[in-house]
């Protein structure tokens, strides 16, 4: 097994944090392969609770080897932060690698997304606020920063000047904003150029070698299956590609290297932000989801949208990700209710559709069509085998199995490391 993927199969948060956490112990290396501090990862150990933004989960495990592959963006002044935070709580830091080719998150990156967003109004994204869309958009554009760009003071120089000469005009134009000055810009870069320099590697190169050499390596997903830019709910969605294919451009691995994709998949379904969402539950139930699931932004503190599990979305990423399993997250959250309402299929104007439509207008019409199974009230909290589960907890996994298409092998039943039940 010597490289696998784990992401989100939903709309994030589904628990990632944990999972990489859990397979941390017998994994060397876990690698960052797309977006940047929007993402807000929890893992509790010991009691202790770490939230992580940007860092990926293996940090905390001592035998791994955590990286920030070049698909990422990064804020250099939040890691710094994040990393300060962690080695205070004791936390070895020392072992964190950076891809050069990463690109930077810079203080206009973040004006541009919050500018932006103000101004679309009710059109918003509801952005995390963190400048990930406009980093993306200056990497595409060919206008990024790159991590290596701040080792060389003159091309750094360059480069912040061409990206904030179009910036400038229109924040001046379009959004009544003082221009951003070039120096200031530089200085602060510079500024965090000695303290990042370490970290700073080769990491495809490392990558490729490690996983010859027969070394687990450990793709860990931001965000979620539904917010990837191509596969996602388009235009709400994030500006990079979580779902599979992203490990591999957003690590410099090659699909053959990889032998196994992990799908996060929730007991229910959580979104934070605007767009679509069909089993959206905008009453008591999706109130006791988001107290009992604890559903608030780990980055924002927003709450999070709550609604019942949604098979269609979950078949959907099993084939765009090609998952080979699934780990199934929060079932102790769903015990007390009588019954629970699972979407098998959309009604959209009229007709039973199976299989998640393509079509935008189609999706935002798509109404759920419920199955509803038999709910259990026993604490599962301390079930560590099937056998541990009500009958009726056991018969819900069964059939978010068979709906999904592909097998669960870990389930979660609470937000410890330990609170898991693992199959086979
Ligand atoms: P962005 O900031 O450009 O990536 O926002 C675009 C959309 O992507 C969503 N998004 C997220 N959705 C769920 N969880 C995320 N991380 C945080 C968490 C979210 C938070 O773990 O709770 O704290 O609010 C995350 N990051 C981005 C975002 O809501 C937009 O819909
Ligand atoms: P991520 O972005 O996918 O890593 O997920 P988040 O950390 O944003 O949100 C998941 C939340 O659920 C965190 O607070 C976790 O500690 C918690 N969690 C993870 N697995 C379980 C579980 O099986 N049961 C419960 N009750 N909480 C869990
Ligand atoms: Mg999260």
């Amino acid at each position: 097994m010597p490289a696998l993927v784990l992401l989100g199969a939903q709309w994030g948060d589904e628990g990632k944090g944990k999972a990489t956490d859990l397979l941390g112990g017998s994994v060397d290396y876990v690698v960052r392969y797309q977006g940047g501090n929007n993402a807000g990862h929890t893992v509790v150990v010991d009691d202790q609770k770490y939230a992580l933004h940007l860092l990926p989960s293996g940090i905390l495990s001592p035998g791994c080897v955590p990286v920030i592959g070049n698909g990422v963006v990064v804020d250099p002044k939040v890691l710094l932060d994040e990393l300060g935070g962690l080695a205070a709580r004791g936390v070895d830091t020392s072992r964190l690698l950076i891809s050069g080719n990463a690109h930077l998150i810079t203080p206009y990156h973040t004006t541009l997304d919050k500018v932006s967003e103000r101004f679309l109004g009710k059109r918003k994204i509801g952005t995390t606020g963190r400048g990930i869309g406009p980093t993306y958009a200056d990497k595409i554009n060919r206008q990024g920063i790159r991590v290596q760009d701040l080792f060389d003071e003159s091309i750094l120089q360059q480069k912040v000047e061409a990206a904030l000469d179009q910036k400038n005009q229109l924040l001046a134009k379009l959004y009544n904003r003082r221009a951003i000055a070039v120096d200031q810009v530089v200085d602060e870069l510079l500024g965090y150029a000695d303290r990042l320099r370490p970290y700073v590697c080769d990491t495809v190169l490392l990558l490729n070698q490690a996983i010859d050499d027969g070394r687990v390596v450990l793709f860990e997903g931001g965000q979620g299956t539904l917010l990837d830019v191509d596969h996602g709910t388009y235009p709400f969605v994030t500006s990079s590609n979580p779902t599979a294919g992203g490990a591999c451009t957003g690590a410099g691995v090659g699909p053959t290297k990889i032998s196994r994709v992990i799908g996060i998949l929730k007991a229910y379904t959580t979104r934070v932000g605007a767009g679509p969402f069909p089993t959206e539950l905008l009453d008591d139930d999706g109130e006791a989801l988001r107290r009992i699931g604890g559903e608030f932004g780990v980055t924002t503190g927003r709450n999070r949208r709550c609604g019942w599990f949604d098979a269609v979305i979950a078949r959907y990423a099993t084939r765009v990700n090609g998952l080979t399993d699934f780990f199934l997250t929060k079932l102790d959250v769903l015990t007390g209710w009588e019954r629970i309402p699972v979407c098998v299929a959309y009604e959209i104007d009229g007709r039973r559709v199976e299989e998640l439509p393509y079509n935008q207008t189609d999706f935002h019409h798509a109404k759920p069509v419920y199955e509803y199974l038999p709910g259990w009230s026993e604490d599962i909290t301390k079930a560590r085998s099937l056998e541990d589960l009500p009958a009726n907890a056991r018969g819900y996994v069964r059939a978010l199995e068979e709906m999904s298409g592909a097998p669960i092998s870990a389930i979660g039943v609470g937000p410890g490391r330990d609170e898991t039940i693992q199959i086979n």
